[in-house]
């Protein structure tokens, strides 16, 4: 193939997968968003070519004076958002912000209290993960299976028994408040640090709907800043103690971070800074939403977890689906109507499961930044129910949800500015 024709060919790709995925789905996965106009416009920056180890103000490198004010006052703002003395915003993703923080304050051999995989932790929590790589022992606390939450008696008790370096909360798949406040009283007995991997529900955090952490008692939070958060894709870590912000600073670079991708940092800023502003309303309507769609969901007959306790407190709604063909199946059926979501295993899964598990995981964050509200997800609902249980032809219900997602062309809980001249001002890439 000539050059030319594989340029072709990846350029086609590029706006099928553009058009697709960000005009004609109901993007449902629970870990992803979309960033604001503003936030693209200074994200493609200058900054994106350049490189800046270490700290600001004592970089490897030259030419990061802006960058360095840049970082200085978006590390504020992040922090002060989140009512902590420090935050560190280089981790270029949440893995890397775990790996630094369980590097800082455990080694090898220590042990690690952690919710189990099936409990909803991700896989950086784990032994498969880096916890595991790190050679920490992971012990795993009891959770309530039907809820996906940490029994807290269980793992108090866990906890003053095994007297662990660190603790891990926080969750991928998090449907109810965790028992942060009860975990760190018994941690704080027994020596233990408390980390809350916020990457999910950071944005709750931001918008005060899911209670937070730091104030619950937790050490550390460690975090990805583009689920509930919107912001462009990368990690971060918050602490408001200065020791441990001091060790975490030291493991980032030169660990796991050289050049931290700086046209993330300036784009973090604004969207703390649009979380400031709006991130109350947006949070509230994302919970709002998800309860809905849950409670639609419900009434048409799916297996919704949590029932006994409103189905959900966060952006995610969790089914269970092993009635209706399983995960899998499921999940690719409502890709083929443009919906999108992921399988995932359920407490009550078994490994030989893991292909085709039970559970489905949904989330409204990103329909809900599209301006989605309550009555959008009586619709939504129906198109999953058509497809699931209905079983009508997805090709029939895509031409629906395709109609359906054109009525949400832009993205709410952002400033009002007029974006092209604030690019042609900023000398933003996309102006050029
Ligand atoms: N794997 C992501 C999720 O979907 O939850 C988190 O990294």
């Amino acid at each position: 193939m000539s050059g030319d024709d594989e340029l072709d060919n990846l350029l086609k790709l590029v706006r099928l997968h553009n058009t697709w995925r960000g005009k004609e789905c109901i993007n449902l996965i629970a870990s992803e968003n979309v960033t604001s106009p503003l936030v693209d416009a200074v994200y493609f920056s200058d900054a994106m070519h350049r490189y800046a180890e270490g700290l600001p103000f004592k970089r490897f490198y030259q030419g990061t004076k802006y960058v360095d004010e840049i970082e200085d006052r978006v590390s504020r703002i992040f922090a002060e958002l989140f009512k902590a003395r420090y935050s560190d915003i280089r981790a270029v993703s949440g893995t890397i912000a775990n790996a630094t923080t369980f590097a800082a304050l455990a080694k090898g051999g220590d042990e690690a209290a952690v919710i189990p995989l099936p409990g909803g932790a991700h896989v950086s929590h784990s032994k498969y993960g880096i916890l595991g790589r790190l050679g920490l022992q992971p012990v795993e606390v009891p959770i309530i299976p039907e809820e996906l939450g940490i029994d807290p008696e269980g793992a108090v008790k866990l906890i003053r028994e095994r007297s662990p370096k660190i603790v891990v909360l926080g969750a991928s798949v998090i449907i109810f408040h965790q028992p942060v406040k009860e975990i760190s009283e018994a941690a704080s007995e027994v020596g233990a640090k408390v980390i809350f991997d916020a990457a999910h529900i950071l944005g709750l955090i931001a918008g005060q709907v899911y209670p937070n952490p730091l104030a619950e008692g937790a050490d550390v939070i460690t975090t990805s800043t583009h689920k509930t958060f919107p912001g462009p894709q990368g990690g971060a870590i918050l602490t408001s103690s200065e020791e441990i912000y001091e060790k975490i600073a030291k493991i980032v670079f030169p660990v796991f971070v050289s050049n931290h991708h700086l046209h993330r940092l300036a784009a973090l800023g604004v969207t703390a800074l649009e979380m400031k502003k709006f991130g109350k309303s947006y949070a509230a309507q994302i919970v709002k939403n998800a309860r809905k769609l849950a409670e639609e969901l419900h009434s048409r007959g799916f297996k919704v977890l949590g029932e006994g306790r409103g189905f959900t407190e966060t952006h995610q709604v969790l089914l269970d689906v092993k009635g209706d063909g399983g995960g899998a199946r499921v999940a690719e059926s409502l890709e083929e109507a443009n919906i999108i979501v992921n399988k995932n295993i359920l407490p009550w899964d078994k490994p030989s499961d893991i292909a085709n598990p039970s559970g489905i995981r949904i989330g409204v964050q990103e329909v809900t930044r599209w301006g989605m509200s309550e009555g959008d997800m009586i619709e939504v609902a129906e198109f999953i129910y058509r497809v699931v249980k209905r079983r009508d032809d997805p090709n029939m219900v895509r031409e629906d949800v395709i109609r359906f997602r054109k009525e949400f062309t832009r993205i709410h809980y952002t400033f009002d500015v007029d974006v092209k001249r604030a690019a042609e001002e900023i000398g933003s890439l996309l102006s050029r």
